[in-house]
């Protein structure tokens, strides 16, 4: 018998006492359930012998993996080699960052978004999501995308520099919290790579939200978007009831998903859960498109961007529907779509089970073919308390987070789908792995590919408690790296990060060509010969060219009057790789780096008389503290 079915008591327990079983179960989170099947093999020992060696490369050894992980409250994204685990690169992207002088150079302000004033729109976000661009169902290297939860913003990092180029803010909707790109376009089979980004919000607000309907909850609403890949514009948004939550997208570009766990459109927590079943909603692309253009779309507010109606009520006849609800048990969170193609899984949280929904009878559905939308689902099975998101190994398995058991879950689909359908003894449950503690997402190498390799899986363990030397009150979280190469999970480190990231992904080192020196000529404001600098006057404006050489830079001193507003620009001239100064001015909170062939400038107001010594903020030379220039701000 499958270990499934021993504790099905304690599990379905959660699931039907939704409040009070939560409440309990976050509590006793702590404690193994005691019905769990006993963990065998290396899950519950100390780690193989091997298992050490894979992680810790010698020195100067190359990890075989790049991760892109999400930074959450620090807005930025972060870059991890793995299996090290070693982090090796910040990206900011919504939140200035005093190294890059991110938020602070007029580039990177341009990007960020400024008020009248041209002081940052926003200073705070929450990233959570990451995916990067496909081509033939694998990375391409060309973009990565990060979602912020806060201010409803998804930004765009070029992967050949690793810095951020675009940031929109989406209008309508907040709490954006999924995120992923299209693999295909739905109709043409010669775009075989991402043009789309699709976006789901969370929270349902009164539209337009100018402060009316205030008191009228039953009608807010929630959206989900798709931007332009390429111009990061918003290209239109569906209207939907109920939530967004997690979002996928199938490989032939047909489908676009998203979970839901707010299928009451409750605006109070206890609204949230009082329906059994929630839903995973699938979006016809191709005839969402064909809709806006045959101008079947409403605008909201001041927005120009086209809504078409994905409600319930107008999407019935599957004929004409623009959006599939398949019903899915009480508040699931994370839908992910099996690297066979085939397949998308949401997972329960408040439900012990995994749902399988396959891809080709929902579009028969959407085809008049399948007279019952929720016949898709060809699995439902138990895998234990709490599952949130789930990766998968190229060769049939899926694994599943568990929050409140505090475990990865391993489980075969075809084995599942055979369980459900009847065949009670296909042991689905492979293995599981406790994990430190209480995991979200969890990624496996190249696991939302059709290159899913089944190496390495990294779970996002969101408590670390004893796993670390103590801090004070303010834990790190756990990033914990599994061989998934054999039948057995094996532990092989534990890494702590700073809170908090979310999801990520991982992929082969080889899918990146990154470059390591700039274009000087991508640059409009660079100053290619250090004798083009110098201080030239418009009046109060004042522009100051820079160029800077280890170890000086091309000015050795520079006087403006009090009063006029400064444009300084800094090219840096030096070629070589890995030689970036910085530059700095005391009292007036300037400070940025400039990488080999790199421009860029800053703007301020010449408020402060006096001598200023701009030095070289960061390490290039043996003469690195006498490279300074002396600002002379006259009185
Ligand atoms: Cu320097």
């Amino acid at each position: 018998m499958s270990t499934e079915v021993v504790g099905l008591g304690r599990r379905r327990f959660l699931n039907t006492a939704a409040l009070t079983g939560l409440t309990l179960g976050v509590a006793a989170c702590n404690d193994k359930p005691e019905t769990a099947p006993a963990a065998s093999g290396p899950s519950a020992a100390a780690p193989a012998a091997h298992a050490s060696s894979a992680t810790h490369l010698k020195p100067g050894e190359l990890d075989t993996y790049y991760g892109i992980w999400s930074g959450g409250h620090t807005g930025d994204m972060r870059i991890l080699g793995l299996p090290s685990g070693r982090e090796i690169h910040r990206i900011p992207c919504f939140v200035p960052d005093a190294l890059v002088g991110w938020g602070l150079t007029n580039e990177s302000k341009a990007v960020m978004g400024t008020k009248p004033d041209g002081s940052l729109r926003y200073t705070v976000a929450d990233t959570h999501h990451t995916h990067a661009s496909y081509k033939d169902g694998n990375y391409d290297g060309r973009y990565a995308w990060i979602n912020d939860k806060i201010n409803s913003r998804i930004a765009r990092v070029r992967l050949d520099y690793f810095v951020c180029d675009k940031i929109t803010e989406l209008p309508n909707v907040q709490g954006f919290h999924g995120i992923f790109p299209d693999k295909a376009d739905p109709v043409d089979p010669a775009i075989n790579y991402t043009t789309r980004v699709f976006c789901g919000a969370e929270f349902a607000i009164p539209l337009p939200n100018n402060g009316g309907d205030i008191n009228n909850p039953e009608k807010y609403r929630s959206m989900f978007t798709c931007v332009d890949a390429e111009s990061m514009e918003v290209r239109w948004q569906v209207l939907i009831d109920g939530n967004c939550d997690l979002t996928a997208t199938s490989y032939d570009g047909k489908l676009a998903a998203t979970n839901q766990y707010n299928i009451e459109n409750g605006v109070h927590y206890e609204d949230m859960m009082s329906s059994e079943r929630d839903a995973c909603l699938f979006f016809n692309i191709a005839r969402i498109e064909e809709a806006v253009k045959a101008g079947k779309f409403k605008t909201v507010g001041t927005s120009k961007v086209p809504v078409v109606d994905g409600t319930r009520e107008s999407n019935k006849d599957p004929k004409t529907a623009l959006v599939a609800y398949v019903s899915v048990p009480k508040n699931p969170h994370g839908v992910n779509a099996s690297p066979d193609a085939k397949y998308f899984i949401c997972a329960g949280k408040l439900s012990p089970t995994a749902t399988v929904i396959e891809l080709s009878k929902v579009l028969d559905w959407f085809d008049g073919k399948l007279p019952e939308l929720d016949k898709a689902i060809v699995a439902e099975v138990e895998i234990g308390l709490g599952p949130l998101h789930t990766a998968f190994d190229g060769r049939g398995n899926a694994y599943t987070t568990l929050f409140l058991d505090s475990q990865v879950v391993k489980w075969n689909v075809d084995a599942a789908i055979k369980f459900h359908a009847g065949d009670k003894t296909a042991k689905y449950v492979v293995d599981r792995l406790d994990v430190h503690y209480q995991p979200g997402h969890i990624n496996a190498s190249q696991s939302e590919t059709r290159a899913a390799d089944g190496k390495y899986l990294a779970v996002g363990c969101k408590f670390s408690k004893d796993r670390f030397l103590p801090v004070g009150p303010l834990h790190p979280e756990n990033e914990q790296i599994i061989d998934i190469s054999g039948d057995k999970m094996v532990l092989l480190a534990d890494h702590p990060v700073r809170g908090e990231p979310h999801d990520f992904i991982i992929f082969k080192r080889d899918l990146l060509k990154p470059k390591q020196v700039y274009d000087i000529n991508d640059f409009p404001l660079a100053i290619k010969d250090s004798k083009e600098s110098g201080v030239t006057r418009n009046g109060k404006k004042v522009t100051v060219k820079i160029t800077s050489q280890a170890p000086a830079f091309s000015l050795r001193e520079f006087t403006v009057k009090k009063g006029d507003e400064v444009t300084l620009i800094l090219t840096n001239l030096d070629k070589i790789e890995d030689l970036t100064h910085g530059f700095a001015i005391p009292k007036y909170n300037v400070n940025f780096i400039v990488n080999p062939l790199e421009t860029k400038s800053v703007t301020f107001m010449a408020d402060q008389p006096g001598i200023f010594w701009c030095y070289c903020t960061h390490f290039c030379h043996a003469l690195h503290l006498e490279m300074r220039t002396r600002m002379i701000v006259e009185a």
